[in-house]
């Protein structure tokens, strides 16, 4: 098995993406697939292209896209990309869609096909924190989401596709707010490790309880 990670550039002013931090951290086997790294632009018209060529040099079963989810506490696997594209900041290329679907021919939605339950238990089992959100949110990490799954969905019927968002870095922390969460990369990149071990040991999702009440 061949699963294709990436990792955003930095945005918003900060120094480092902690996901690409963290993606290079990863070893190149786990649970014997073959991990290929690749950082992707922070840019709504260029991150999923940047992809699709990902894809073709390598040909990936999964492609698993990472980024930062500043606030969030710990790693996040998501469970569904929506097709809107609404901007709060300009993206690296200055780019700031508002109120525009990503595919006008799309689906509303698109729901990960990856095992996130199974994934989110490998993290917990080896003590880590890790939830399933419902939401990644309107800006290039949904994008990407999106866009990959629609291409799954339209031209490359055989990969299985999904997001995870990851904390801050605990460097980037040190000068915000005494409340801002963070994680230490390595953290981070076991956590990611874990839920890779996952995928590669899951075709079909394991059936536990979890959700949300609100
Ligand atoms: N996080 C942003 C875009 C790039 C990244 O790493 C997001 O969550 O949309």
């Amino acid at each position: 098995m061949k699963i294709l990670v990436t990792g955003f550039d930095p945005f918003g002013g900060e120094k480092v993406n902690p996901a690409y931090e963290a993606v290079k951290l990863l070893p190149d086997t786990i649970a014997g697939a073959e991990v290929i790294k690749l950082e992707i632009p922070t840019v709504f018209s260029k991150s999923g292209p940047a992809v699709e060529a990902g894809i073709q040099a390598h040909h990936p079963d999964v492609v698993l896209n990472v980024g930062q989810a500043g606030g969030r506490a710990c790693v996040t696997i998501e469970r569904v990309a929506i097709n809107l594209a609404e901007a709060r900041i300009p993206d690296n290329a200055g780019e700031q869609p508002m109120d525009e679907p990503l595919q006008a021919e799309g689906p509303a939605a698109y729901f990960t096909t990856l095992p996130i339950k199974a994934m989110v238990k490998n993290v917990r089992d080896h003590g880590l924190p890790c939830h399933i959100s419902y939401t990644a949110g309107t800006y290039v990490c949904n994008c990407v989401m999106y866009n990959v799954l629609h291409m799954a969905a339209t031209k490359y019927p055989n990969i299985r596709a999904g997001f995870i968002h990851v904390p801050f870095a605990s460097e980037q922390a040190v000068e915000k707010a005494v409340s801002t969460p963070s994680a230490s990369l390595e953290t981070i990149a076991k956590s990611l490790e874990y839920a890779i071990e996952a995928i590669a040991a899951n075709k079909e999702d394991v059936k536990v309880a979890m959700g949300t009440t609100h």
